[in-house]
């Protein structure tokens, strides 16, 4: 049984195994959590992501998919990126949200992480509502067949926490 506990606050002052960083494709950084991230996880993180991007994911990492990669300089081991999809009201992408949640969980079981912490994927810039976002984060990860013992959900304001805290009751 994974235990899921909310947090308000900034993701980059976790202490877990893991942080998930809501990235985009080109791993090379942005706005929102991604920009947070790297200001404070430091310029190791964007080189790891520099790596990768010439090993494996020169097209870009897609949609959906994760990989970890060196935390820097955070209070944790690893940050594991994860492409959310833009919200899009005339398809259903709900598929690829919960993605990011399973994928991001495979890839913490295989580094061997047993504390995550997540944002809430897609519901800044790429426009997911947070009250449809919550519902596919928890549910997925309720339903994640994963050795990670605890998932943290950190919500960066009060309205994303509250409405986490009844998606969980
Ligand atoms: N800690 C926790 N949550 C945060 C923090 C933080 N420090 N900062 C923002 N949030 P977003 P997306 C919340 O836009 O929608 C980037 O430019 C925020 O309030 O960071 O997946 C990437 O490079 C929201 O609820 O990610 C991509 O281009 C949630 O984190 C694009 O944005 C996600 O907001 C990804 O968009």
């Amino acid at each position: 049984m994974t235990a899921i506990e909310l947090v308000q606050g900034d993701i980059t002052r976790e202490s877990v195994d893991a942080i998930v960083n809501a990235a985009n494709s080109s791993l090379l950084g942005g706005g929102g959590v991604d920009g947070a991230i790297h200001r404070r996880g430091g310029p190791a993180i964007l080189e790891d992501c520099r790596k990768l991007r010439a090993s494996h994911y020169g097209k870009g990492l897609p949609t959906g998919q994760a990989v970890a990669t060196t935390a820097g300089n955070l209070d944790a081991r690893w940050v594991i990126h994860t492409v959310g999809p833009v919200y899009s009201a005339t398809e259903d992408r709900s598929g690829l949200l919960a993605s990011c949640y399973r994928e991001s969980l495979r890839v913490a079981d295989e580094l061997g992480a047993r504390t995550v912490a997540f944002p809430a994927i897609s519901t800044g810039v790429y426009g997911w509502p947070m009250d449809d976002g919550d519902r596919i984060a928890v549910e997925t990860v309720r339903s994640a067949d994963t050795a990670v013992e605890e998932v943290r959900f950190v919500l960066f304001d009060r309205q994303a926490y509250e409405m986490f805290s009844q998606q969980l009751r």
